[in-house]
């Protein structure tokens, strides 16, 4: 096989795990605490699941193994996006069973949950999982977002771990795969299937987390890249000095990318979805914010920027979030086929003035044409405009453009104003995983197979005090109860996890927050270069600037 050569030395690196697990199952007890509770919603929550709410959270130590002895025959999905170190937690999790009992047995279900439901696998053995060691990616056993939500799927679940003798399953997830891997748990003990279920913490959008919770796992390694290539074109402009770039990060609603980001590499503007929800920014208002911005700087003679924009950020936007409902209402049903029937954008125009409301038909106008247009052709399955493929990159760079040709007629701005868009979001889900991302991921996973072996369910693994070197680490379990509440989901009432936005009080963002102005202004760039796997500490086992002022 062709493996270049740092995949080769990173086949070799050894992860670290918390200095607790370090010699396995033998030296390994569990320390029970408090009863939990739900973040909100108590009584409905405890009422859907009674067999698994309120359970204890629980941190391993050092101590004497009191664990049942067991064969343990465990399967793992991955489900949903990609994220940097998903096979470290299939290897961590494979690496406790195997040294717990050589007879234990790992299945990988394939293509997501929906290997499960078709009974679509692999099992594991050395030679296939070397191959994968401190690799990025999820082609180990591939990924899906099939949602494992109903009875009907459930019951298909519980047939297929009965015909393998099944008694964990592993879900590698977001909060919808965790939401479902607590109510597949719920679902296996009313039922009582013997098998129990275990969640892991994924997302590079890093809205996975809570006091428990630090971090998702992907989160370190992506902004790193981002962070990497946003710093370069901070570089390139600073040269060549005749360019604004603008910018789009993933992070499909919470803006924790687009801010670990900011601190990185210190642009010149960054939007904070959460904060223009918070302040029912609208779109003109945020325009004149970079158009200040961009004015400022020419008046120095700084005909150039960065501007990072976060991917969900026009859904925070109050007034285009209002269109986007009108425009699913008027689409609705079979109105679509004769809104596609109309011959062109002329006469489709003309059936958007009649059908918006003139408020919705007021913003409307704003967009510049391609995004109006983007806004009637890409659609999802339910006919919705898909939000999450609008330029908004091009977007404000247009809107910007146009509010700068206004200041030039007015005499206020003498500028020049060339822009250039990027959207950096695949580019980072499937790197190799750096340090700290290879040594959470194999905790994650080894730690799982603890939680396993000590018979709970319904439970995520949980590694903490992460800022800190990986010796000192903490590792244990939380009931995934204990994140969530209830929220309205396509007309319903659901339990599901709490998304973690951004904090406007938060340590994060009030650093940024009082270091914008400069930063828009003045040119303080910082450029983090490459992820560095092999060196001193200081650059290749830092963790990111949102933990570290987190935790300070
Ligand atoms: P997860 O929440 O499943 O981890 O995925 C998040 C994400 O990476 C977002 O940042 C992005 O908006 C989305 O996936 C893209 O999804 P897809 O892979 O289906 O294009």
């Amino acid at each position: 096989m062709n493996i270049s050569p740092l995949q080769q030395e990173r086949l070799k690196y050894s992860p670290k795990l918390p200095g607790m697990l370090r010699n396995g199952i033998a030296e390994i007890c569990v320390k029970e605490g408090e009863e939990t509770a739900s973040v909100a919603d108590q009584e409905k929550i405890k009422a859907l699941f009674p067999n698994t709410y309120g359970k204890k959270e629980i941190t391993f130590a050092k101590g004497q193994n009191t664990s049942a002895p067991k064969k343990q025959v465990v399967g793992v999905i991955l489900s949903g996006g990609q994220a940097p170190g998903g096979h470290n937690v299939v290897c961590g999790l494979y690496d406790a069973l195997k040294a717990t009992n050589k007879e234990n047995v790992l299945y990988g279900f394939k293509g997501g949950p929906s290997g499960l439901l078709e009974d679509d696998y692999l099992i594991f053995d050395d030679e296939y999982i070397d191959q994968f060691r401190n690799t990025g990616g999820f082609d180990i056993i591939g990924s899906g977002r099939t949602k494992l939500e109903t009875e009907e799927q459930f019951a298909v679940a519980a047939e297929v771990c009965k015909k393998h003798g099944i008694t964990a399953i592993v879900i590698i997830g977001g909060d919808d795969s965790n939401t479902n891997a607590a109510v597949l748990a719920e679902y296996f003990a009313a039922h009582n299937t013997g098998v129990q279920v275990i969640g892991c913490p994924k997302t590079i959008d890093g809205d996975l987390k809570n006091e428990d919770i630090e971090c998702s796992f992907g989160f370190d390694t992506a902004t790193k890249t981002y962070s990497e290539l946003i710093g370069n074109i901070e570089r390139d402009a600073n040269s060549a000095k005749k360019y604004w770039h603008f910018i789009k990060v993933m992070g499909r609603s919470a803006s924790h990318v687009a801010l670990e980001c900011a601190l990185e590499t210190q642009p010149n503007i960054c939007l904070i979805s959460e904060e223009v929800a918070a302040k029912k920014m609208s779109l003109a208002q945020i325009t004149n914010y970079i158009a200040d911005a961009v004015e400022k700087r020419a008046a120095e003679g700084l005909n150039f920027g960065v501007a990072i924009i976060p991917e969900g950020v026009v859904e925070f936007v109050p007034e285009f979030s209002a269109l986007i409902q009108e425009i699913n209402e008027l689409l609705a049903g079979n109105k679509a086929e004769a809104f596609n029937a109309l011959k062109n954008w002329k006469e489709k125009f003309d059936f958007i003035d009649k059908g918006l409301s003139s408020k919705a038909m007021d913003v409307f106008k704003v967009l510049p044409e391609a995004i109006e247009q983007q806004l009637f052709l890409e659609r999802d399955p339910h006919g919705n405009v898909q939000v999450s493929l609008i330029e908004s990159e091009k977007l404000f760079s247009a809107m910007v453009k146009a509010e700068l040709a206004r200041r030039k007629a007015n005499g206020t701005y003498k500028g020049k104003f060339s822009a250039l868009h990027h959207f950096f979001g695949y580019e980072g889900r499937c790197a190799f995983p750096s340090n700290f991302d290879a040594d959470y991921c194999y905790s994650l996973g080894y730690n799982a197979f603890m939680l396993i072996q000590y018979g709970y369910n319904g439970y995520l693994s949980k590694i903490s005090n992460l800022s800190k070197p990986a010796e000192e680490w903490v590792a244990g379990g939380m009931p995934i109860t204990k994140m969530m509440n209830m929220e309205r989901r396509h007309g319903e009432d659901k339990p599901v996890i709490r998304k973690a936005l951004v904090e406007l009080d938060g340590k994060p963002f009030k650093y940024f927050e009082a270091n914008r102005d400069t930063w828009a202004v003045k040119t303080c760039y910082t450029y983090p270069g490459a992820i560095q796997y092999y060196g001193p500490d200081s650059v290749c086992n830092l963790t990111t600037r949102t933990l570290a002022l987190e935790k300070e």
